[in-house]
This record gives structure tokens, sequence and C-alpha cells, in this order.
């Protein structure tokens, strides 16, 4: 079938030095799978029923956010080299030698605190005996990341939970371990971290427009979170440039409540900033927004999409790959939140 016959077409995969992220329709996993044989190291699917694991023909994790749109809904992270799999305690993983993908769906009893403390307490344990001991990127899902447990929000216990596990493992301060990261809602009663390491380490990246979230006044919690704006990875993930969830937060304040678009134009501004200043730590200019090959956009309300699809979609390359989630955001003010990959 050519590519403009089919409705949703796979988007071509990126690919640099063979690392690389390829995107699929929703029923497209099974012929990823034969396209990209013995090399997939994970495939990501949206849109599903239920947060999920499994490892048939390939690792699979499925999130329940629902796709905006008629976009794409799988991403396939792609390795130059065979991949093994293989159960590591309460997270599936899969790795060829240099980098490393892995994923836990955890059910949750009601101490979410507890909960990220030992989950990130499993994984930075993981990590040094897996050959591939640097954290370069975490996508965190929590359910109800706006509701309150026994006084405090959510996001906020899960936040002094993986702190208080980056300095055990680290000794305090931590930051310097802190990688690229997003926090997000979702539905179901799992915490769902899936996690992105490489044998080499990358360079994380912080923002001239904004507070380091580790170090936010404590009215954003106890403790403050754990994660670096963006972090610049290794050969193994081809000096990927590797985007933190970015939203409209200037200094530590959430900017323009309750205007979807003004929130969109101070996120890209932020994420404009970050990539000059990504010239701080390398010798190549900083990916700016048009030179993303992939773009992730987590709306609050699916009733934004339109607006917020025609107001982002010019400022992007032609070939840039988009998926659309709503989700949460981890703030209550905040609309919108975006993440991203340049490689
Ligand atoms: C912010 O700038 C918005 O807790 O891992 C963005 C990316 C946000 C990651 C995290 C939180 C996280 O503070 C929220």
């Amino acid at each position: 079938m050519s590519a403009t016959s089919s409705p949703h077409p796979a988007v071509p995969a990126v690919r640099r030095d063979g690392f690389g992220l390829s995107l699929a329709p929703r029923e497209g996993l099974a012929e990823a799978v034969r396209r990209h044989a013995g090399r997939l190291l994970f495939a990501v699917r949206y849109g599903m029923p239920r947060a999920a694991l499994s490892a048939d023909a390939t690792p699979v994790l499925d999130l329940a956010n629902p796709v905006l749109g008629d976009g794409p809904s799988i991403e396939l992270w792609l390795s130059p080299e065979p991949v093994q799999v293989r159960r590591e305690g309460r997270f599936l993983c899969a790795g060829n030698g240099t980098v490393l993908f892995g994923a836990t769906v955890c059910p949750l009893a009601g101490d979410l605190e507890g909960e990220t403390l030992a989950v990130y307490r499993e994984l930075l344990d993981l990590l040094p005996r897996s050959g591939a001991a640097s954290l370069q990127r975490i996508w965190n899902y929590l359910p109800d990341i706006n509701g309150d447990q026994r006084g405090v929000e959510r996001y906020k216990r899960f936040s002094a939970g993986r702190a208080r596990a980056f300095e055990a493992a680290f000794g305090a301060p931590a930051e310097r371990h802190f990688p690229a990261s997003s926090a997000i809602g979702t539905t179901g009663d799992a915490l769902v971290v899936a996690f992105l390491a490489a044998r080499e380490p990358g360079r994380h990246v912080e923002n001239p427009r904004q507070v380091s979230a580790f170090r936010y006044p404590p009215q954003y919690g106890e403790k403050s979170p754990s994660f670096a704006r963006g972090t610049l990875s290794p050969a193994a993930l081809g000096h990927a440039f590797l985007l933190s969830g970015t939203a409209s937060v200037v200094g530590h304040e959430s900017r323009h409540e309750g205007d979807v678009l003004r929130q969109l134009h101070e996120t890209l501004r932020n994420i404009e900033t970050l990539a000059a200043s990504v010239g701080a730590v390398s010798t190549r200019p900083g990916p700016g927004l048009a030179r993303f090959d992939y773009v992730k956009t987590y709306l609050r309300r699916s009733s934004d999409l339109p607006v917020v699809r025609a107001a982002l979609m010019p400022r992007l390359a032609p070939t840039a790959a988009t998926v659309w989630l709503e989700a949460d955001i981890c703030r209550a003010e905040l609309l919108l939140e975006i993440e991203g990959l340049a490689l």
C-alpha cells in the first residue's frame, strides 16, 4: 500500500547512529514488530483501556491516556543492536548493552509517597547492575495527580517519595543525577514509571527562564521535584536532546491561568530558551523548536485540541511527528505540557 492511500501511515523513523524513534498508528504494532524485528527496544501504546506491561513479541507499555485527533498512538523505540529483554523485579527492561529502556506498572494501595520511594529505589538499584547506569529520561504517570491524599496533593506526595529515593541512592544533594522527566496524570490505580538509561552519562540542562525544579520553594511540595529541564544524551542514543515536560512556568510560578493559548506561547518561549542554552553544554547549537523530530503534547481539556494544534503546528518542522494526549498536568492551573525529542 502506498503511503498516500493509507489513512494513518507509519511515520518514518527518525534515527541517528541506529538509535531512533518511530511512530505507528493504533493498529500498527504487529507490523512494526515485523519491520523492526530484533531491533525494537520497547513499544509504548497510548489510548489503551488500562495501564499494562507485556512482553510477547516485544516489550510493550500500555497507557490509558486518550489519544486526541487522528494521529499515531504507538511510540517505537529503536535500537541499532539486537535487544535482550528481561525482568528486573517490578521492571520490564530491554537493552542492547549500551542503552536500556524499562517500565513498571505498580498497583497503588494508598501511600503514594512510600510506593514511589519503593519503586524509585528499585529503579536506582537496578541501573548500576544493568550496565546502563546513567538515567537520561523518565516518564511518570500518576492516577488522580491533582487529588488529595490525607491533606497533601498526590503529585507532592509522589515528588517527596522520588526525592527521598534519589537521596538514598546518591546522598543529598542528588541534583546532578536528575534526568529529563515528565510527571503526568492518568486514570486507573497504578503508578507507571518508564525510563531510558545509557552506559555513558548525559548532560542535564537547566532553563534560565525557570527556577530549577529541584530549587522550587516548599509551596510546590515538602521536597522539590527531582528532574532536569532537558538532557543531551550520549552517542549510544544518537546524542538525542530529550526535552522534559515543559509548561507555562516562569521563575517558579504558573502563568496565564485559564488561558490555554497564552500558556502555549509561554511554554514555547521556555522551550526556545532552553534549546538555546543547550549550547552551554555542547559544541553543537541546541535544537530550536523547529528542529524537534517528535513533539508530544498533553492537554488537560480535550476541547483545546483544535486551537492548540493550529497554533503549534506552524512552529514545527513539516516532518515532525506529533502525538496529542488528554492528561491532567501536575499543577491544577496548568492546561498543557509539551515534551519532545530532537536527534
Ligand atoms: C514544571 O515545570 C511543570 O515532576 O517530573 C514538568 C516536568 C513538571 C517534569 C516532574 C514536572 C515534572 O514544574 C511540571
